[in-house]
């Protein structure tokens, strides 16, 4: 398969080329949405595919994602500036044990673009960080992000936590990650799942507009 050259240069870890690439493309006006979801998420499932055939190692995988890291930085402020008045709170982290963020960064930032007021915890975060930034503010969302089979079950110590509180009315929980499916996100309860950082947003919005948060 052919990739666009910044695509490529993602796989290559070329971060020089990535963001000459971004930086032209924005000169010519096109959305830093398409740069995302076009160049910069088809590289990294890419990137994922050549990981799990061999192709890839993590030294391999870690020279991807810093090019990335270093690409949202340009792109970061220019996707929030979509935003407009806000839509509501969001706390988002990936769970304990689990450090893989690139996934969360970009559903932290739709939703910033999205017009929510985001709250980032980073990666490995407890249940118990998690639900105290939620309680700072009602009507705060929490979403969980997890990349790994081995941390995903962090996310049901949440909800439970929030149930042994006697609060999980109160906040709302939405969960997504490569290994997270509708059918295991509904078996946890948590109140919605997407697959992407797009359809995040959406999920949001409706959380906000049925309960009213
Ligand atoms: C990049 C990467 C890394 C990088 C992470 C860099 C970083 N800063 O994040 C590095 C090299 C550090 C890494 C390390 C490891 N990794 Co890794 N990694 C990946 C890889 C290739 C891509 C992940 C990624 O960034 N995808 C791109 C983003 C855009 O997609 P995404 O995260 O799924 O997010 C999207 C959606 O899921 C959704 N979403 C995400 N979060 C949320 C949250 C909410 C609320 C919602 C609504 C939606 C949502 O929206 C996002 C945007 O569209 C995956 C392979 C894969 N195909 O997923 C393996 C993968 C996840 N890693 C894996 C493994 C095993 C590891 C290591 C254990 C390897 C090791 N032996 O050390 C360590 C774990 C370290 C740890 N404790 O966390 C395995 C997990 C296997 C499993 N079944 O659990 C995978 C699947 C590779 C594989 N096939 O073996 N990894």
């Amino acid at each position: 398969m052919i990739f666009s050259p910044i695509s490529q240069a993602i796989l290559d870890g070329d971060v020089e080329l990535v963001l000459d690439g971004v930086n032209s493309l924005l000169a010519d006006n096109v959305s830093p949405l398409n740069i995302l979801d076009e160049h910069i998420v088809t590289a990294m499932n890419e990137a994922g595919k050549r990981f799990e055939e061999g192709e890839f190692f993590v030294p391999d995988l870690m020279l991807a994602a810093r090019a990335v890291q270093e690409t949202m930085k340009v792109i970061d402020p220019l996707l929030k500036n979509l935003g407009r008045e806000k839509a509501g709170r969001v706390v988002i982290g990936t769970v304990r044990g689990d450090h893989h963020d690139i996934g969360k960064n970009l559903v932290a930032v739709m939703l910033e673009g999205g017009g929510f007021e985001v709250l980032d915890l980073g990666v490995n975060v407890s249940p118990e960080q998690f639900i105290s930034a939620a309680q700072e503010r009602r009507g705060t969302i929490v979403a969980l992000s997890a990349l790994l089979t081995t941390t995903m079950h962090e996310m049901k110590n949440v909800i439970e936590m929030l149930k042994e509180l006697g609060i999980r009315n109160d906040v709302k929980v939405i969960v997504g990650g490569a290994p997270i499916t509708n059918e295991f996100a509904q078996g946890i309860g948590a109140d919605g799942y997407s697959d992407n950082a797009s359809a995040a947003v959406t999920l949001a919005r409706n959380i906000v507009s049925n309960n009213k948060l």
